[in-house]
């Protein structure tokens, strides 16, 4: 290798293993995504740590298990910085081995030291753990503050306007509408929680007060992200770089620009899905056009599996006919079963690795360990704890990939899967969550499923194997017990 490859990673946010057609869905066309496919490996057994947000992307940046950090959990919009500065981070590591770094996108892993002012420059951001560039939004896009972040400051911010952001139960500020009181003003209605302050017509998880001309059009933030991806590509094409390229779809609120509005049948999930491929394209032709796809890993991914009412009336139910957003497996967004965790997984790197299908196991928490040694950085002993480096596994070299997984569904629960068996210990919980509808994977019996034989997870084995129950559970109390599972 001449040169240090480049490395893009585009994360989807509650893309299902089924959603995209390079995976066998049929109701939504994904030509990007496809194509993506067809010039690298696609993975078949592709993990995140989590089956939510922030402590997927916590692991996927830090290489670390997500259940090592009790703060690891789905973030308000005004939480502390998940990842400490100092911490070595996949970002941080690349930028020693030379790399440009850059995140645009969803963020999720909080600011500062918490409850910060929106109207000074910001402590605490992407800046402070490893990228050189940031342009992102601080959470989710159903959280306040509904403003975009350019480094360490709020994008079209007028001083004479501040923004006010609180997560109180009672912080509704007098005047401001919110979605309880002034439904009338909704163009996408509540179905859970999403009550509070409106902005965009839509209503938000958190209140939120001034800062008018900074507030973000959710049917153009394909756009201005995709614009901003390009341009750091643009901008870098001459050294080694990596993009943390974050997609805020399809989580809600579903609001994809017009262009794609009603174009898929399946209503604003779909829709949005089909945005999110064409931002997956414009990527894919910035490569094309400054001559870089030889030298680019660029893996696509979801930081969990699929949901369909999260929240809004945006009918992803009733129009979903046939479509089955996480394909054959069982669970979804929230679940200890592999909806929740097994996601789209595909890595592209023409100059080194053989278009395929890759049955490997592999995992997000394995990029950091995996890209900072291609970029001929030594991990700190106490690095990226839980990171393997899988580089013969991510180039298709190696068809087995990791001997052992840990994934978590909600409140830091933990499942263990290896080559074959999936064992998930008794939870306390409940079986289905009421507002989603998906299935959490908690019982008060243990449940064992042969993966390789029964992707839907329909039969529990536990019975019948009352051995291999007693390793699996050994073995996840092990790595719950040890500080690190890297060798
Ligand atoms: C839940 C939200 C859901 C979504 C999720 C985080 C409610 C009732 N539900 O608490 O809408 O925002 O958090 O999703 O508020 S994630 O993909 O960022 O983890
Ligand atoms: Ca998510």
């Amino acid at each position: 290798m001449s040169k240090k490859p480049n490395l893009i990673i585009m994360y989807a946010d509650d893309l299902g293993f089924g959603d995209v057609g390079c995976y066998g869905g049929t109701a939504i066309e994904t030509p990007n995504v496809d194509r993506l496919a067809a010039q690298g490996l696609r993975f078949n057994q592709g993990y995140a740590t989590a089956a939510t947000c922030t402590p997927s992307r916590y692991s996927l940046l830090t290489g670390s298990y997500p259940w090592r950090n009790p703060r690891a959990k789905i973030l308000p919009g005004d939480a502390p910085q998940l990842i400490e500065p100092g911490t070595d981070t996949l970002p941080s590591l690349l930028r020693e081995g030379g790399y440009a770094t850059g995140v645009v996108g969803k963020w999720h892993l909080g600011i500062g030291a918490g409850n910060p002012n929106w109207n000074k420059p910001l402590p605490g951001t992407p800046l402070d753990i490893g990228f050189d560039s940031s342009y992102i939004m601080a959470a989710t896009n159903d959280r306040v503050p509904c403003v975009y972040l350019d480094g360490r400051d709020v994008v079209g911010l007028d001083p004479a306007d501040p923004i006010e952001v609180t997560y109180q139960q009672d912080g509704a500020f007098p005047g401001v509408p919110t979605g309880r009181d002034n439904p009338e003003l909704l163009k996408m209605r509540y179905s859970h929680g999403h009550d509070m302050s409106i902005v965009n017509g839509v209503s938000r998880i958190g209140y939120m007060r001034g800062g008018k001309d900074a507030e973000w059009v959710d049917e153009e933030m394909a756009d201005a992200f995709a614009q901003r991806a390009v341009a750091f590509v643009e901008e870098h094409a001459n050294q080694p770089f990596f993009l943390y390229y974050a997609f805020h779809q399809p989580h809600v609120p579903r609001m994809p620009a017009p262009r794609f509005a009603g174009t898929t049948g399946l209503g604003p999930r779909g829709d949005v899905i089909a945005e999110m491929d064409w931002c997956v394209g414009e990527m894919l032709d910035t490569l094309e056009r400054l001559g870089l796809v030889d030298n680019t890993i660029v893996i696509f991914s979801s930081d969990n599996g699929p949901v369909l009412d999260d929240g809004y009336e945006d009918d992803a139910a009733e129009l979903l006919g046939d479509h089955r957003p996480a394909g054959p497996l069982r669970g979804g967004k929230y679940s200890l079963y592999d909806g929740g965790t097994r996601v789209p997984f595909l890595l592209s790197w023409p100059a080194e690795v053989t278009p395929g299908v890759s049955e490997a196991l592999v995992s997000h928490v394995d990029f950091t360990a995996t890209f900072a040694a291609l970029a001929g950085v030594n991990l700190p002993e106490d690095a990226a704890p839980d990171s393997l480096n899988l580089l013969p596994a991510l180039t298709g070299k190696d068809s087995a990939g990791r001997d052992l997984l840990v994934t978590e569904g909600m409140h830091a629960k933990t499942i263990v899967r290896d080559q074959k068996w999936a064992y998930l210990p008794p939870h306390q919980g409940p079986r289905y969550y009421a507002t989603t509808g998906n299935e959490s994977g908690f019982s008060h019996w243990e449940q064992l499923y042969d993966l390789q034989q029964d992707i839907g997870q329909a039969k529990n084995m536990a019975p019948e194997h009352p051995e291999v129950v007693a390793s699996m559970s050994q073995q996840l109390s092990a790595v719950r017990a040890s500080a690190r599972t890297r060798p």
